[in-house]
C-alpha cells in the first residue's frame, strides 16, 4: 500500500499490508506538486528513511527514471539502501519524467540499452542481493504495445532486474492480462491496478507469475477525500459541533504519536 508519510505508513503497517509503496505521485502531491520529477531525490529519501524509522514493513522506493543516468542510479541505490528500503523500482522513462495515468501525457521511453545500463548498475553496487532492484517497462503506458513491453521486460530481467513491472492505464486489465500470460522470463511480475481496479487479489492469484500488487495512490487520495468532506462540513455547520464523531478522537493520535511511552519516560527520568 502506498504511503507518503511515517504517519501513513504506520497506518499501512496497522492495516496488515505486507509492504509499503514509497510512491513518488504520493509525496510529490502531500508537497502540492506534480509528479514530474520537480521534487528531489532528498525529499523522497529524507520521507523514505522517516518511513524506514517508523515501520518495520519492507519500503519499495518509487525511484522514477533514477534521478538521471546510470551514474545517478549508483548513487540513488548506494542511498536508499542506506535509509532502509527493501527495494528500488525503477521506470524506462526520460527524466525528466511525467506521470503515468495521466490523460495525454508526454510518455517518451528511453532506449533498451540504456535502461538495461541502470538496471545493471543498479544491481552492481547494492551492497546485498536481498535488496531487489525491480525494473518498471512504461511500454504500455507509452502505447507502444505488448511486443515492445515483452522485449524490454526480457532485456531489464537479462540485466539482472529482480522484478519487472509491468503498468497499464487501459480501463480493463485486458493487456496487462495477456502481457501476463505471454511473459516466459523467470522475473516475477509486479502490477499496479489504479486503472483496472476490477483486477482483484483473487483474480490476480489465479494468474500467477504475479508476485506483487501496489496500491498505487490509495493513502493520498483517502487522505484528499476525508480532508475535503470534514473541511466542508465544518464551513456548512459555522463550527466544528458536529463533526467530532465522525473523526479519530485526539487519544488516536497520541496512541500513534505513541505518548504512552513518553509518560512512562517522564516517570523513570524526570526527577
Ligand atoms: C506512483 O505511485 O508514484 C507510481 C504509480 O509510480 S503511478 O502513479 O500509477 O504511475
Ligand atoms: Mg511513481
Amino acid at each position: 500500500m502506498a504511503a507518503h508519510s511515517p504517519l501513513s505508513a504506520i497506518l499501512v503497517e496497522e492495516a496488515g499490508f505486507d509492504g509499503i509503496w514509497a510512491s513518488g505521485f504520493e509525496l510529490s502531491a502531500l508537497y502540492g506538486l506534480p509528479d514530474v520529477s520537480v521534487m528531489s531525490m532528498s525529499q523522497h529519501l529524507d520521507m523514505v528513511r522517516s518511513m524506514a524509522e517508523h515501520s518495520s514493513l519492507p519500503i519499495i522506493a518509487d525511484i522514477d527514471a533514477g534521478f538521471g543516468n546510470a551514474i545517478n542510479v549508483i548513487y540513488a541505490v548506494k542511498q536508499y539502501e542506506r535509509a532502509g528500503a527493501a527495494a528500488v523500482v525503477i521506470e524506462d522513462k526520460t527524466f525528466p519524467k511525467v506521470t503515468s495515468l495521466v490523460s495525454d501525457g508526454r510518455q517518451e521511453l528511453v532506449r533498451i540499452e540504456e535502461f538495461a545500463g541502470k538496471v545493471r548498475a543498479a544491481v552492481a553496487v547494492r551492497s546485498t542481493p536481498d535488496f531487489l532492484v525491480i525494473a518498471r517497462t512504461e511500454a504500455l503506458i507509452a502505447g507502444l504495445g505488448q511486443a515492445e513491453a515483452l522485449k524490454r521486460a526480457a532485456a531489464y530481467a537479462a540485466a539482472g532486474a529482480d522484478m519487472i513491472l509491468i503498468h497499464s492505464k487501459q480501463r480493463t486489465p485486458d493487456e496487462v492480462e495477456s502481457f501476463v500470460r505471454t511473459w516466459d522470463g523467470n522475473a516475477p511480475i509486479v502490477i499496479i491496478p489504479t486503472s483496472y481496479p476490477q483486477l482483484t487479489e483473487q483474480r490476480i492469484r489465479a494468474l500467477g507469475k504475479i508476485s506483487m500488487v501496489i496500491y498505487g495512490n490509495h493513502a493520498i487520495r483517502a487522505a484528499v477525500t476525508a480532508m475535503k468532506d470534514i473541511f466542508a462540513r465544518i464551513r456548512a455547520d459555522g463550527g466544528i459541533h458536529r463533526v467530532d464523531r465522525d473523526i479519530v478522537g485526539v487519544e488516536e493520535i497520541f496512541r500513534l504519536q505513541k505518548m504512552e511511552e513518553v509518560k512512562e519516560d517522564e516517570c523513570r527520568f524526570l526527577k
